[in-house]
């Protein structure tokens, strides 16, 4: 298990993933800390106190699809559907 699979692991442990579409929109809203409607670094660092520079990183690197900075609610759950259905092929991020 590479890195990013650890970091979603994280975040599926603490009880984030769930099959239904609508509970993305309030799992991105548990950690959407400061609620602007976007997750940044820092909402994540907050959210899970743990989870490493690297995760976070590696994280942002799969699921920041327009490259802003930000996650939003589509991208997350691009994310988490591509992650349910074992589309996201973790090999591809070579990062390490
Ligand atoms: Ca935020
Ligand atoms: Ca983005």
């Amino acid at each position: 298990m590479n890195k990013f699979a650890l970091a979603l692991g994280t975040l599926m442990a603490t009880g984030l993933c769930k099959p239904e579409d609508q509970s993305y929109n309030e799992d991105f809203k548990r950690i959407d800390s400061n609620q602007d409607g976007f997750i940044d670094p820092i909402d994540l660092r907050l959210f899970h106190e743990d989870i490493s520079s690297q995760d976070i990183s590696i994280y942002f690197i799969a699921t920041d699809l327009n490259e802003d900075g930000l996650i939003d609610l589509e991208e997350f759950t691009v994310t988490m559907k591509a992650h349910e259905d074992g589309s996201l092929n973790l090999s591809d991020f070579n990062l390490y």
